[in-house]
């Protein structure tokens, strides 16, 4: 194979910066997995799961000091804080190089560094990416097997090219001395930086093991750097699912929903729908890289190759295909171990394990008041293991998109559904999401923030622009042809604190509303914040919800709305004069409609 000199030179540079004892360079064959699954599992990080119950699979739990995202010691780098904006942690390159360099000085002591080249969307595809991760975690290299395409192949397709980025991951915990033990979650919880620098399209990520802190292709590529890249050369990347619908008829829709972390995508893109005759499959589970195609329309591909899902809560009735998915080949982090050598989590099973070993390795029974599996606990599975994978998840042209859906948990105020009147009206909509924090980032659950798009984590440049490239996109492009956009929120609450809509596979009363609403079928009344059904226009046979409820979860809550204004206008005064006229407008819009509907 031809050589890559900038490759080359790049991880000797970062061999002699990291002095591991070994540098490999990963050919992603299954081979290769097994011999580091079996390296875990003799050093104690991997446990086997019972063969027959959960064929090669494997348990894994990490230290209770990384267990999720830190958001907080997550680094945008640009050369101006500017061009971070204000939701951003911005961090002055040259002065993080110096730190990152002296921690990284020695950092891969006593452990091999494994040079991972791996392809976002099909390899060789004109729309996958190629990136590479070198780092002395062989966790992160058996989850980019399945997350991404790691191999041989990536090398080939890239030849002599430089375009492609350059990831680097320490776990901070060298071996330094031959005769010290290992730990079985190495990591260094005390000095956690995961830093990106946009500009040189690089990622250095130090002391976390978890998530989208290691895997680096994911979060930190596919969405921090690769939203850069998208605005740059107009296309767009976004936290969202992609899935696809067919309806009695045989009439298929694609769409994606943008929902913050832990508030349903793996969930939505993969339902069982509870009206009869409908069918929904699934193209991906958390990212979309979405590019118009030659008819105008917004195309979208799934750069992974695997689901990082939330456990907890996941279950025959209420993810029945994730539940299919992960029956082999997968690697659960921080869940429990029960007795026959199985994986469990909160709500897998109607009833709990009489007993189980919890993610602390601590016995644990039902009575006790903590969980056994960790609230961000993960499965990594392959997806096309998927029963309800689309045929077409793989194609490079991707899919074309009709409807957006957004939303995050909101307790009150946010109704079941509403549409937007028009593309900027639902770049709107989208920017004034806000969402309570759920578990899979570090810090406090439940808090209510915005989260535009639900790339607050997860964009790589000041948010301000970033919502100005989506007014743009609208502008270049043919009005009809744009996605339809629907607000949604299953995640109501009574007075006594339940859930006051089922969700789950119920969500698909929603999509069938808006799939018919794209093609003009389904009614919608107008009302101060969109477009909404009353009961009558959904789709309600057989549902389980009494009608004061349905009422109120379609109903606009015009006094809430006018409450949150304020909160609205302060997150919009952040972006000062990069904020969008269009947007600025919508929101006067939205005021004087709510004034008027008092
Ligand atoms: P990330 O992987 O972090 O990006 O999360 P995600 O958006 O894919 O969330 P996921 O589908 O894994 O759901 C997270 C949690 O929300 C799980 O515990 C689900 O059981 C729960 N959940 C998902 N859909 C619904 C729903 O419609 N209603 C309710 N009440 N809970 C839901
Ligand atoms: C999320 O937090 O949105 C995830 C999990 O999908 S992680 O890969 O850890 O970011
Ligand atoms: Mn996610």
């Amino acid at each position: 194979m031809a050589r890559n000199a900038k490759l080359e030179s790049w991880v000797d540079e970062v061999a002699k910066m990291c002095k591991p004892d070994a540098v490999q360079w990963c050919d992603g064959t299954q081979e290769e997995y097994d011999t580091l699954a079996q390296l875990m599992y003799e050093t104690g990080t991997f446990i086997r799961l019972n063969e027959k119950l959960r064929p090669n699979s494997f348990l894994c739990r990490s230290d209770p000091a990384d267990v999720a995202r830190v958001e907080d010691r997550t680094y945008i780098s640009w050369a101006t804080k500017e061009q971070a904006g204000p939701t951003n942690n911005w961090i002055d390159p040259n002065e993080i190089r110096t730190t990152m360099t002296g921690l990284y000085e020695g950092s891969m002591q006593g452990r091999t560094m494994y040079v991972i080249p791996y392809s976002m969307g099909p390899i060789g595809s004109p729309i996958g990416r190629i990136g590479f991760i070198l780092t002395d975690s062989p966790y992160v290299v058996c989850n980019m097997h399945i997350m991404s395409r790691v191999g041989t192949k990536v090398l080939e397709v890239l030849g002599d090219s430089d375009d492609f980025v350059r990831g680097v991951h320490s776990l901070g915990a060298p071996l330094t001395d031959p005769k010290q033990p290992d730990v079985p979650w190495p990591c260094n919880a005390e000095n956690k930086y995961i830093v990106h620098f946009p500009e040189t399209r690089e990622i250095w990520s130090f002391g976390s093991g978890y998530g989208g802190n290691a895997l680096l292709g994911k979060k930190c590529h596919a969405l921090r750097i690769a939203s850069v890249q998208a605005r740059d050369e107009g296309w767009m990347a976004e936290h969202m699912l992609i899935l696809k619908i067919t309806s009695p008829e045989g009439e298929v829709k694609y769409m994606t929903g943008a929902f913050p972390s832990a508030c349903g995508k793996t969930n939505l893109a993969m339902l069982t729908p509870t009206i009869p005759g409908w069918k929904v499959e699934c193209i991906g589970d958390d990212i979309a890289w979405m590019k118009f195609g030659e008819d105008g329309r917004l195309y979208a591909i799934n750069p992974e190759h695997g689901f990082f899902g939330v456990a907890p809560g996941t279950s025959e009735d209420s993810n029945h295909h994730a539940m299919g998915t992960l029956r082999k080949n997968s690697i659960f982090t921080n869940c429990a171990l029960t007795k026959d050598g199985d994986v469990w989590w909160e709500e897998m099973t109607d009833e709990a394990p009489a007993e189980t070993v919890d993610w602390l390795r601590r016995h644990w029974e039902p009575s006790m008041d903590r969980p056994a599996a960790n609230p961000n606990a993960r499965f990594t599975t392959p997806a096309g293991q998927c029963p309800v994978i689309a045929d077409e998840w793989e194609d490079p042209k991707g899919v074309p998109i009709s409807a957006f859906l957004i939303g995050g948990r909101r307790a009150g105020v946010v109704p079941l559904v509403h549409q937007a009147r028009s593309w900027n009206h639902g770049t709107f909509m989208a920017s004034i999401m806000s969402s309570e924090k759920t578990a899979a980032a570090a810090g406090k659950v439940g808090e209510l923030r915005f989260d535009p798009m639900a790339m607050l984590p997860f964009c790589g440049y000041h948010m301000g622009d970033y919502l100005s490239h989506w007014v743009e996109i609208g502008e270049r492009a043919d009005a009809a042809k744009l996605p339809e956009i629907f607000y949604v929120n299953w995640f109501r609450k009574s007075d006594a604190g339940k859930f006051m809509w089922p969700g789950f596979g119920e969500n698909s009363r929603v999509l069938k509303w808006a799939f018919e609403r794209c093609d003009g079928k389904a009614d919608a009344v107008d009302t101060a914040i969109g477009q909404m059904p009353s009961p009558e226009m959904l789709d309600t046979d057989g549902l389980d919800v009494d009608a004061a409820t349905l009422k109120e979860l379609l109903t606009v809550d015009a006094a809430g709305w006018l409450e949150s204004l304020p909160a609205i206008e302060a997150h919009y005064a952040q972006f000062g004069d990069k904020l969008p006229k269009a947007l600025a407008d919508e929101l006067a819009g939205l005021r004087q409609r709510l004034e008027a509907a008092k």
